[in-house]
C-alpha cells in the first residue's frame, strides 16, 4: 500500500481545495480568495495536510511553498458550462505533477455518466503510474449523470465509495450522501480505502463543524474543504476549530 504520512497526520486529513476556479468559475472567489498565494497562506498557517490545485496554479504559485504545504495536484478537470453528461479529461500528466512537487495527485470520476468508461480507462493509466513512484492517488467520486436518475442516490453512494476501492483509489474524495448510516456503509465499502468528504457551499458555521464531527464519527478520515473555508470572514479562526473537530477523534 502506498505510504500516506506526508498529507495526513495520525491517520488523519484536512485538504484546501482550490480548484474551483476551473471547475465553477472565479464567481465562488471573493477579493481575498481570488488570489492563490491567499490561499496558500491560509494552507501553511492553517497546518493543512495539503493544498488541492490545478497545474496552472501550481506552476505559477507553488515554487515557493514546496517545504510549506504538501501539494495535491488535480490531474484532470472541467468547467460547469457544458451540458451533457459530465466528463474531465486529464489535463496534466502524473510525471508533471511529480515535477511540480506534487506529493499526491487527484482525478475526478463521475460515476454514473455515460462517459464513465473514458475515466476509468484514463484513471486506470494514473493509477499504475502513480503507484510505480508511489505517490497517493485521490479519486473524487462523484455522482452525476444520465445513469443515475431515477437510481437511489444511497445505494449510488455507497456504490461509489467501492469503485474507489476497486479502482485502486488510497483516498476517495466525496460528498456526504445525507444521513449517518448511508456514509457508515460507504465507509465499510471502501474497505483499505480512506474517505474524505467534500466541503460543498459555504454553510453557517455551526452545522458545518457539526457534520464534521458526523462525518469523523462515522469513520471518515477528514474533509477536503474549499468554499467553506476560504468563503469565510476568518478562514484561519474557522480553520483551528475545524481542526479540533477532525484530529481530536481517536485514530
Ligand atoms: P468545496 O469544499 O468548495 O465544495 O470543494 C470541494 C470540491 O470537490 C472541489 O474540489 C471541486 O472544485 C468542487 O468541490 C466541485 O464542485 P461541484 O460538486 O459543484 O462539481
Amino acid at each position: 500500500m502506498v505510504d500516506l504520512s506526508k498529507i495526513t497526520t495520525n491517520g488523519k486529513a484536512l485538504y484546501l481545495a482550490y480548484d474551483q476556479g476551473l471547475e465553477h468559475g472565479p464567481t465562488d472567489f471573493n477579493d481575498e480568495s481570488i488570489h492563490p498565494e491567499n490561499i496558500l497562506k491560509i494552507a501553511v498557517n492553517g497546518s493543512y495536510n495539503g493544498v488541492i490545485f490545478q497545474k496552472g496554479i501550481a506552476q505559477n504559485y507553488y515554487a515557493h511553498y514546496k517545504d510549506k504545504i504538501p501539494l495535491i495536484l488535480k490531474l484532470n478537470g472541467k468547467t460547469n458550462l457544458t451540458e451533457d453528461d459530465p466528463y474531465a479529461p486529464q489535463i496534466c500528466s502524473v510525471k508533471e505533477a511529480v515535477e511540480l512537487g506534487a506529493a499526491a495527485v487527484g482525478y475526478t470520476i463521475y460515476v454514473g455518466s455515460k462517459f464513465e468508461h473514458e475515466m476509468f480507462k484514463e484513471f486506470a493509466k494514473i493509477e499504475e503510474e502513480a503507484h510505480f513512484g508511489n505517490i497517493p492517488l485521490v479519486a473524487w467520486m462523484y455522482l452525476r449523470g444520465s445513469e443515475t436518475i431515477n437510481k437511489d442516490p444511497k445505494e449510488l453512494a455507497v456504490y461509489a465509495a467501492r469503485i474507489g476501492l476497486e479502482l485502486g483509489a488510497d483516498i476517495i474524495k466525496m460528498k456526504y450522501p445525507g444521513d449517518e448510516e448511508t456514509f457508515r456503509k460507504c465507509v465499510e465499502a471502501a474497505g483499505t480505502t480512506k474517505i474524505v468528504v467534500s466541503g460543498g457551499e459555504k454553510i453557517e458555521e455551526q452545522e458545518f463543524l457539526d457534520l464534521a464531527k458526523k462525518f469523523m464519527e462515522c469513520g471518515a478520515m477528514g474533509m477536503a474543504v474549499g468554499r467553506n473555508i476560504w468563503q469565510d470572514d476568518d478562514p484561519l479562526a474557522l480553520t483551528k476549530k475545524l481542526r479540533q473537530v477532525i484530529f481530536a477523534q481517536p485514530a
